[in-house]
């Protein structure tokens, strides 16, 4: 494969959306070039990337001589229907059923909340301040991640992982959550089930390489 012929993956090195590909990409061993959408400089509303995707979000997942794949579920599961090993769903339809179902609570009901353009919105629109806007990311990022946890915690088909003993997308969606956390120093109690989890996780190659603070961009700080 020619550098030119890798797929590409538009994204920023804080994006909880991004890790989640990254991930992905790493366990299935997938090269790609990624490229840095600096999305606290505005660049997600360039014109150009708005023609990549009209949300003006990353990622953007563009294999040579297709269109852009957005959305990171959507491409999760394509890479994983694309690339079989390792499967990151489960083999029975009730199991992939329960992946997507905490997936969603991650990425569809937690997530969505804590995005820029919505900081945006609260703070320049509704005229919240900065403390309004860290009670706000801290009440929706424990409630969501609570509510994860009360599942994992009781549902005996919990594992090593949290579905089961072998990673799948539920948990990326969580890594991609709490590594958000950490980014933003949120400290959320009492989340023994995910906290062991994540532990695991985070010893894997793929998840340690996507990290955030891994980054190209990833400020000193964040390192
Ligand atoms: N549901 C989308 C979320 C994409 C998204 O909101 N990405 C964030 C970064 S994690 C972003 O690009 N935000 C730009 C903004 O809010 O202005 C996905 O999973 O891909």
């Amino acid at each position: 494969m020619t550098e030119n012929s890798y797929p590409e993956l538009y994204g920023f090195w804080r994006s909880s959306a991004t890790y989640r590909v990254r991930v992905a990409l790493g366990l299935k061993q997938i090269q790609t070039i990624e490229h840095t959408i600096d999305i606290d400089g505005g660049a997600q509303r360039d014109p150009a990337f708005i023609a990549i995707n009209p949300l003006g979000a990353v990622p953007a997942f563009i294999e040579p001589g297709q269109p852009a794949l957005t959305q990171s579920l959507a491409i999760l599961e394509y890479l994983d229907e694309t690339v079989s090993e390792p499967a990151l769903m489960p083999a029975d339809a009730r199991g992939r059923a329960r992946v997507r179902s905490i997936a969603a609570m991650l990425t569809s009901d937690t997530h969505p909340l804590l995005v820029p353009r919505v900081k945006r919105y609260l703070k320049e629109d509704i005229g919240m301040d900065d403390a309004g806007w860290r009670r706000w990311q801290t009440h929706w990022m424990s409630t969501g991640l609570e509510a994860v946890e009360a599942r994992l915690a009781c549902e005996p088909d919990t594992g090593t992982f949290c579905h089961g003993d072998h990673v799948t997308i539920a948990d990326i969606c969580l890594a991609s959550v709490t590594v958000v956390r950490d980014v933003f120093g949120i400290k959320i109690a009492n989340i023994p089930t995910i906290d062991r989890i994540i532990q695991t996780c985070e010893s894997l190659p793929a998840f340690m390489a996507a990290k955030p603070s891994r980054q190209t961009g990833a400020p000193q700080a964040a390192r």
